[in-house]
């Protein structure tokens, strides 16, 4: 039997869309690199502007990864560009997701800062579950996430996450958080905040 439902995969298995944002130079394209089990598709190209001091390359379009969680369930990821000139991807890449995880660079203040406009973009295009996760933080200081939380205004349901995106069981356990997180909002009652 057929089924009409776009996201059902042939063998029965369900594929979601995932997002991954976040700004400049957070990790986005080495997250879904570290977990992709096929060869990620990215768009990345020289930087010739002042930015070019803190690394080479940038996505200007986005990269695409496929993460099995099992038999019934594929993530699809999508990496945003960090660069707001490139933000009219937020948009496309954002249609039909399930979830995304806001990645930020723990080492740097404007990397928090550079967020909250990102945060406001994402949350406008569509209300569905998402994660914060702190890039190059083994761990997170109770003082570290209120700060997060207070400077991007997140709700307390709302998870913050260490993370190291070089690490293949961190990014697990980040994407394991935004799909639990995403479980919540199916049960919590018609009408919650998610
Ligand atoms: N040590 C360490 N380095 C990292 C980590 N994540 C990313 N990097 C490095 O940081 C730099 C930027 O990472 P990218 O993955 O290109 O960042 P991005 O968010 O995709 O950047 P844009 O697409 O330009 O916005 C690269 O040189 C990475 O190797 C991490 O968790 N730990
Ligand atoms: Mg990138």
């Amino acid at each position: 039997m057929t089924t009409r439902s776009s996201n059902r995969r042939k063998h029965g298995g369900t594929a979601v869309k995932i997002v991954v944002t976040g700004p400049f130079s957070a990790g986005k394209t080495t997250l879904i690199r570290t977990i992709s089990e096929i060869t990620v598709l990215s768009t990345e190209k020289d930087i010739t502007d002042h930015t070019r001091s803190r690394k080479a390359e940038t996505t200007v379009a986005m990269d695409f990864g496929r993460i099995t969680i099992d038999r019934d369930l594929v993530l699809y990821l999508f990496g945003t560009p960090g660069q707001d000139r490139f933000d009219f991807m937020w948009e496309i890449l954002g249609e039909g997701m399930l979830g995304y995880i806001l990645l930020v660079d723990a080492d740097r203040q404007d990397s928090l800062e550079e967020a909250v406009g990102i945060l406001a973009a994402f949350r406008k295009m569509a209300r569905v579950p998402f994660v914060v996760a702190l890039n190059r933080s083994s761990g997170i200081e109770p003082s570290d996430e209120e700060k997060v939380r207070s400077v991007l205004e997140l709700d307390e349901d709302v998870p913050v996450v260490p993370c190291d995106a070089t690490d293949r069981e961190s990014v697990k356990s980040v994407l394991l958080a935004l799909l639990y997180s995403v479980v919540d909002s199916i049960d919590a009652p018609a009408g919650a905040v998610v």
